[in-house]
């Protein structure tokens, strides 16, 4: 008797982990008559944050094109003829700028991203001098370089970072149908490191990579099954890029990606879910059933990384009427 209550506590915690989010009960969020969820996902939305703030981050392609990995999905893939041009790292000075501007029209958060598979030492410690010099400005840092070593989370996680983006992108049953070159393992490796060096996890996902519904269920539990869920979710909706392999791929209907986020609001009820690419499809109605679904976050800028977004000003008149507001900094 007695050795059984010794054992529970520590295997209690490692069972809760395991069953935290069911498949078929995330399935069955996303198979809910469309106002049952939205009504559902508000409300857990309600409960957590403030419904009519939204945070605002600014991204950057500081190293553009010339990928060797096959993402099928991504024009800056070398694999695939875009007509994107291929750029060296940007320097600090150039970064510097940018991130200013993007300060001064509101943005909290400046993401910088790198289409590398994973870099060298001597590129994280280049990149480290462009977080410190972007914290410096008073703005929260995040990048996305790809695969990513425990030394060199570490050496991020000193120069300042905040956060880490790298994404799942869909569930591990249609990952091999999307890219070859990596596996969801080294993915997973990847969060692991992140999490251990003490940086905020940004991780999310595609929808409209002819995934199931199935897929988007099984990519949801994955983020949310993680060991501690990610602090910051985009969801993103395919772009469409002409010489990827993912260009003529049937459109996403705007009705599912703002279930993707309701279900991700409900699931991961503490994380900030960014409403990513694919905003200038869903336009203004779209956002604004994203937004009362649980959207809390955006990326804020006439550019993605390659490809474009809403203008700042569209953004601002969206906000005003609806009466949301821009959550202010605390960097
Ligand atoms: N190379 C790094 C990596 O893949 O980890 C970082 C940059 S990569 C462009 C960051 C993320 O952007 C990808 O994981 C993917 O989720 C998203 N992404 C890339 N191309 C996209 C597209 N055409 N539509 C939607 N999301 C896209
Ligand atoms: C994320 O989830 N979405 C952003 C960011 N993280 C790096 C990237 C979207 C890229 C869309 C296609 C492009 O502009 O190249
Ligand atoms: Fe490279 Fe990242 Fe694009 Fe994949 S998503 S091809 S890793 S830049």
């Amino acid at each position: 008797m007695l050795d059984i209550v010794e054992q529970a506590p520590a295997a209690l915690p490692v069972i809760l982990a395991a069953t935290r989010w069911p498949l078929d009960a995330a399935l069955a969020l996303l198979q809910l008559p469309f106002n049952d969820l939205l009504y559902q996902a508000h409300q857990v939305h309600r409960q957590h944050f403030d419904v009519n703030e939204v945070q605002l981050s600014t991204l950057l392609n500081i190293k553009s094109g010339g990928c060797p990995e096959d993402c099928a999905y991504c024009p800056q893939s070398a694999r695939y003829d875009t007509g994107l041009e291929t750029t060296g790292l940007m320097t600090v000075d150039a970064v510097i700028a940018a991130a200013l501007q993007a300060k001064a029209a509101g943005a909290t958060r400046f993401c910088m991203g790198a289409a590398w598979r994973s870099p060298k030492d001597r590129e994280v410690e280049q990149v480290a001098q462009l977080v410190s010099a972007v914290k410096d400005l008073g703005l929260e840092t995040c990048v996305t370089l790809g695969m990513l070593k425990p030394k060199q989370a570490d050496r991020l996680k000193t120069a300042g970072l905040d956060y880490y983006n790298h994404n799942l992108d869909t569930s591990p049953e249609h990952y091999g149908n999307v890219i070859t070159t990596r596996t969801y393992n080294d993915r997973l490796e990847t969060l692991d490191a992140v999490r251990d060096a003490g940086i905020n996890v940004c991780c999310g996902g595609i929808v409209g990579l002819g995934e199931t519904l199935q897929d988007r269920a099984g990519l949801l539990c994955q983020l949310a099954n993680l060991p501690t869920p990610p602090e910051s979710v985009p969801i993103n909706q395919l772009v469409r890029v002409e010489g990827t392999p993912l260009a003529e791929v049937a459109p996403v209907d705007c009705f599912d990606v703002v279930r993707t986020i309701a279900a991700a609001r409900i699931m991961m009820p503490n994380a900030f879910v960014r409403l990513s690419a694919g905003r200038s499809e869903l336009g203004e109605a779209g956002q604004a059933l994203a937004y009362f679904a649980g959207a809390n976050s955006i990326f804020y800028g006439e550019q993605l990384l390659t490809t474009p977004n809403p203008q700042q000003n569209e953004d601002r008149e969206l906000f005003l009427k609806l009466g949301i507001r821009a959550m202010a900094g605390t960097a």
